[in-house]
């Protein structure tokens, strides 16, 4: 049953519904025609015959052999042009979904680590960001993301080769994260880059308990001091840490169509999201790597919803949470929830 062509109203209000996006690597929602131009326009070759054999290769066991196909991706990415027409075609994608505001993780270490200098990334993405700012009123932030499958050190000197741009993207630039790779590296290996980025007076998030236990968000919320926790479904394992999750309202950004892709989840059915929702803990839907998991943040509500038979008023509540999770001011979040409702009473 296609969905876009037959009349369903709970749909139709999820498309209209004004969001906001916390869950979004920029690299993941390099769609494979993207990739096939970019490689072209690079001379560079892809091990993939077309764009159809691409789209099959991505069958994954795991969040490693997603991994493995999303750094192989991300090497067609060179230029400031490239950095700026992924960010384009994800903020185009975005504005057709509704979001008012994205916060976009991005992995300066899969660039640097092939020789594109970080000046080139920041550029590329600051450039389609403010852009989209001015024509479109489409509101957004950078955070930057460490490798956790590589060192702190390494985390070090990327924080330290960004520091250098900072004044430059501070319109932007107000957060760090942690991504990759994350059974046996656990939040404890980042502890004093993070401390050093809090000191900054950054914004720090981190994903935890995706394939890891609830003992990595415990670490990340008590070493790494983070504000939101990416992923966090896991926590359900541990009922003193829901209770908790619950009690401090600290946000978990959800991606339903990512656990069903990297198999946390056998069936969206059995998806914790809106247990966690229930049990009052601040929970948001996201997309993750939208190009590779099959769907935009509005497949991800319409999958969840379906699946979950979630109400108006949770996915208002959803929606509600997603302003309110994320780095805006509080002048804005408040501009954001009052068009919310003034939605929701139409
Ligand atoms: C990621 Cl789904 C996910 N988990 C951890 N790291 C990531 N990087 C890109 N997508
Ligand atoms: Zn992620």
């Amino acid at each position: 049953m296609n969905s876009t062509t037959i009349d369903h109203p709970l749909h139709d209000f999820i498309r209209g519904l004004p969001k906001a996006e916390l869950h979004l690597h920029i690299e993941g929602s390099l769609e494979p025609e993207l990739m096939f131009a970019l490689a072209q326009r690079n001379s560079l070759k892809l091990p993939y015959a077309s764009v159809a054999e691409l789209r099959a290769a991505y069958d994954f066991a795991d969040l490693q052999s997603f991994l493995d196909l999303y750094y192989a991706g991300a090497a067609v990415l060179q230029t400031e042009q490239d950095f700026y027409d992924l960010t384009i075609a994800y903020v185009q994608r975005a504005l057709a979904d509704k979001v008012r505001h994205a916060e976009l993780f991005f992995d300066p270490q899969t660039h640097t680590a092939r020789g594109i200098p970080i000046e080139t990334v920041f550029a590329g993405l600051a450039r389609a960001l403010r852009e989209a700012r001015v024509e479109k009123n489409f509101s957004s932030r950078l955070i930057l993301c460490f490798l956790r499958h590589l060192s702190e050190e390494d985390a070090f000197a990327t924080l330290d080769a960004a520091l250098s741009l900072r004044e430059n993207y501070k319109d932007l630039w107000t957060g760090v994260g942690l991504d990759s790779g994350e059974v046996g590296n656990p939040p404890e290996k980042f502890a004093r880059v993070f401390a050093k980025a809090r000191e900054l007076g950054f914004h720090v998030v981190a994903h935890a308990g995706e394939e890891g236990p609830p003992a990595y968000i415990h670490a990340a919320l008590d070493v790494l001091k983070v504000e939101r926790i990416d992923h966090g479904v896991r926590c359900e394992e541990d009922p003193a840490l829901m209770q908790r999750l619950a009690q401090s309202q600290t946000p978990l950004t959800v991606c339903p169509l990512s656990n069903l892709k990297l198999c946390v989840v056998r069936d969206l059915r059995e998806h914790n999201l809106a247990r966690l929702l229930r049990a009052g803990l601040r929970v948001t839907i996201n997309s993750d790597d939208p190009a590779y998991f099959g769907g935009y943040i509005n497949a991800n509500f319409i999958a969840t919803a379906d699946a979950l038979q979630l109400s108006r008023d949770e996915l208002v509540q959803l929606a509600a949470n997603s302003f309110s999770a994320s780095f805006a001011s509080a002048e804005q979040k408040q501009h954001w929830l009052v068009e919310l409702q003034a939605y929701q009473a139409s």
